[in-house]
């Protein structure tokens, strides 16, 4: 996790992300997802706690969730990466998928994909996966 950077308010603030080292969430019901960020939510509508994971361009294309307060709880994202994010229903990369494009995003996992609280792990592609429908 330590590849991974949580920004929280403090980037819509206009302060420096914070490093941290593993996923945790903020307070957060303004909806915004800060570029090369990908956020997700408690709730539909990109409200209650936001999560975000900042992607730092490496190799490193592969986003194991948290457990507590992650795992099975997202509701709703934006992708605001230039690459195709794969949410998975188990962790390791593993079970049923929902593929959301660049800059793409999801008001309801639920409505949408029938996916509600079920993210476990996610993965960032540089181009569309052959599986994505
Ligand atoms: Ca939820
Ligand atoms: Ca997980």
């Amino acid at each position: 996790m330590s590849r991974l950077r949580l920004v929280i308010a403090a980037a819509v603030l206009g302060l420096a992300p914070l490093a941290v080292a593993s996923p945790a969430y903020a307070a957060d019901t303004d909806g915004v997802c800060p570029m090369d960020n990908i956020c997700f939510w408690e709730s539909v509508d990109y409200t209650e706690d936001r999560y975000t994971w900042y992607d730092n361009n490496s190799s490193q294309q592969n986003y194991e969730i948290g457990g507590w307060n992650g795992d099975n709880e997202f509701s709703s994202l934006k992708n605001a990466t230039n690459k195709w994010a794969v949410l998975y229903a188990n962790d390791g990369y593993s079970g049923g998928t929902v593929c959301i494009k660049p800059y793409g995003s999801s008001y309801s996992l639920g409505a949408q994909y029938g996916f509600n609280d079920q993210a476990e792990s996610f993965r960032l592609y540089a181009s569309k996966p052959s599986f994505c429908p």
